[in-house]
């Protein structure tokens, strides 16, 4: 504990250092702050688990997998090259260096929460290494730097550095460093990766920054990663040369184009509907989200509505995942969304949760956390298996145990030749704790409802704010809150997610009618009832919380029959069950002898049944002799059959809608 609290101090003064020097005047910014990673400590008995996994298990697994298939090699390799020894590539992809990258990102943002020094040296020992690989002018992606005649994939063109922007992933590789680079100095408070990360960004800004060079990445996130890197040392030139990179996507006028699958068909302004390979978009998307932001560019924020607006209205699954298509690693048509050949990539569900909120810090409307809410309980952490060491790519919502959807396999894998999603899910996963609360103003937004202890910086009073809750098995939350400090009056904004108030989800994709008897949520501050209207998907409750204040809100708990939109084929004449956040699937194991013949009526009586032996500990929805479990924790027990949707067994329908 103590160790804890002087890390926190550490980096609370050197996050206090980075605010202070600000961003330069002439650029505006979210008008929605993230609270820090370092300021919310978790206490969370279904996230705190997965991450103490994550961070015991899966993290020295990841690096195991880096040092055994030569992923750590390739930087010493460098290193003897560039003294004129031989050397060859190891591994099967020429973005292999990310996943050393990612998984630093995962270990620097654990080590904010469970200090280690063992972990925090062996890191560093890594980031030494990473050092080895990069030339002295800052270029830094190995392959090309051991054989630039030899790349590890036949996809990619043999030739000198960025010769084949659109498939060496050299940007992506240097965009995957910045975002890592930059996690880890606000979680340690440390240089030694930043400065690897700044002599690489300084590099591309000569050479493509304000130079004649007018050229994109084929795979988007350098985007992100320059704007992080500017927003940690106020260099603009890093900034510019994001924006840079986004306008000249889908510029006809100033370069060869490569089509949708790249989202490089349209000046980035005037695209309209989400397109291309999955992961690609999403940080594209991201990105230009932060322009919006940073430059207060009205045609950038409108475009990223429209998309976001296409996206969720016609694109998402019911679980929050994204891309209809193996092919590609690509979003479909419009209300394009198969079960069984669902691509849904964790890595996409990652991207999502980025944009998301994003674009929650620039609209301050709930209905961005209920999406990314959709995505974090469903498709996203469905990627890791409950030990944390078997992992999936693309995530469907059916399995008949004949199609091979998972990179050939039936079921989870240990690792991939491109193992982007488990390296993925390793940098996510820590950083959960900055997604609960955000500020504005005098105003502290309650995105999610996950148990945690969090001290939030709020002009010069600090806000202390305990929440407890079994959430998602239970609805009741209770907050404590104080203040200390320059105490003035304070507001606090709580999500009310969609679905507790039966609300379809964006553009009536699905409609969620709960069966029974319809409760709602309701909310006490200091032991009264307030009424809690909800607007915009919060409440707001106002005071001045200068004691030990105490909110409780109950969330109605009750078993949902969802629909989709009749545009979806897919799901057409189906029914799907979700209780509170969570997608619920049926898989063969727990229903032998009738899994083929389950189907659903909203009129049925369904029951919730905690099951503290199974799963890691999870409620069951029972209907009949049918049981489901949450879609997250599906694929733990081998391979299988599972669905998410059930034809729908009498109508009328759910909803009045149709
Ligand atoms: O290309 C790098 C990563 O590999 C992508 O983000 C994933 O979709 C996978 O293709
Ligand atoms: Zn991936």
């Amino acid at each position: 504990m103590k160790t804890y609290i002087f890390l926190s101090f550490a980096v609370a003064l050197c996050l206090t250092a980075c605010e202070r020097r600000g961003l330069p005047t002439a650029y505006a910014d979210y008008p929605i702050q993230p609270v820090s990673l370092t300021r919310v400590q978790l206490t969370d008995a279904f996230w705190l688990p997965r991450i103490q996994t994550l961070r015991e298990k899966t993290l020295g697994y990841a690096f195991d997998k880096c040092d055994t298939e030569g992923r750590f090699e390739n930087f010493q390799t460098v290193a003897r090259v560039l003294q004129g020894e031989p050397g060859l590539t190891r591994g099967a992809m020429p973005f292999d260096d990310t996943d050393v990258y990612k998984t630093i990102e995962g270990a620097a943002c654990s080590l904010v929460s469970v200090p280690d020094a063992d972990l925090e040296a062996y890191v560093d020992s890594i980031i030494a290494l990473v050092a080895l690989g990069q030339e002295s002018d800052g270029y830094l992606t190995t392959w090309r730097s051991i054989d630039p005649m030899h790349p590890p994939a036949d996809w990619v063109s043999p030739g000198e550095r960025w010769t084949d922007l659109g498939m060496s992933h050299e940007l992506y590789n240097s965009g995957h460093l910045f975002e890592a680079a930059s996690a880890h100095f606000l979680a340690t408070g440390k240089r030694n990766f930043l400065d690897i990360a700044l002599r690489n960004a300084d590099l591309l800004v000569r050479v493509f920054g304000d130079t004649t060079r007018n050229e994109v990445p084929g795979h988007e996130i350098v985007e992100t990663g320059l704007i992080k890197l500017y927003r940690i040392t106020g260099k603009e030139d890093y900034l510019r040369l994001a924006r840079k990179f986004l306008d000249l996507r889908g510029d006809a006028t100033r370069r060869r184009l490569r089509g949708p699958y790249s989202q490089d068909h349209l000046p980035v302004t005037q695209q309209e509907e989400v397109t291309g390979h999955a992961v690609r978009a999403l940080y594209l998307y991201a990105g230009m989200t932060d322009i919006a932001a940073l430059y207060s560019d009205s045609a950038y924020r409108s475009s990223v509505h429209r998309l976001w607006e296409n996206m969720t209205h016609k694109k998402m699954y019911l679980t929050g995942g994204l891309g209809a298509r193996h092919q590609g690693e690509a979003f479909g048509a419009n209300y394009e969304l198969p079960n069984l050949t669902a691509y849904a990539e964790t890595c996409a569900s990652i991207g999502s949760v980025y944009w998301g909120e994003r674009m929650f810090r620039i609209y301050g409307e709930a209905t961005y956390y209920d999406v990314i809410e959709r995505t974090l309980y469903n498709a996203l952490l469905a990627g890791i298996s409950l030990e944390g060491t078997e992992f999936f790519y693309p995530n469907p919502l059916e399995a008949d145990a004949w199609y091979a959807f998972n990179q050939g396999k039936k079921t989870r894998q240990p690792w991939f030749d491109c193992s982007c999603c488990p390296t993925n899910l390793i940098r996510f996963l820590p950083s959960l704790p900055s997604l609960i609360y955000a500020t504005q103003g005098d105003t502290v937004y309650v995105n999610l409802f996950v148990s945690a202890k969090a001290e939030i910086p709020l002009g010069r009073r600090c806000v202390d704010i305990t929440q407890e809750t079994d959430y998602p098995w239970d609805g009741k939350v209770n907050f404590r809150v104080s203040t200390r400090g320059n105490a003035g009056g304070l507001t606090l904004r709580i999500r009310i997610p969609a679905w507790a108030v039966n609300e379809d989800s964006p553009g009536s994709l699905y409609t969620s009618r709960p069966v029974g008897k319809v409760e709602s949520y309701a909310l006490w501050v200091n032991g009264e009832r307030v009424e809690g209207k909800r607007q915009n998907g919060y409440v707001e409750i106002s005071g001045r919380f200068t004691g030990d204040d105490r909110i409780e809100l109950n969330l109605p708990m009750q078993v949902h029959c969802i629909e989709a939109h009749p545009g979806v084929e897919a799901d057409r004449g189906l029914l799907a069950l979700s209780y509170g956040p969570l997608v619920y699937c049926a898989e063969e194991t727990d229903n032998r002898g009738h899994f083929d013949a389950i189907s659903l009526d909203p009129n049925d009586t369904y029951t919730v049944e905690k099951r503290p032996d199974l799963l890691n500990g999870v409620s069951v929805i029972r209907n009949g002799s049918a049981t489901f479990i949450p879609y997250y924790a599906w694929s733990n027990r081998g391979e299988g059959k599972m669905k998410v949707w059930f034809p729908r067994r009498t109508s009328p329908t759910v909803g009045d809608r149709r």
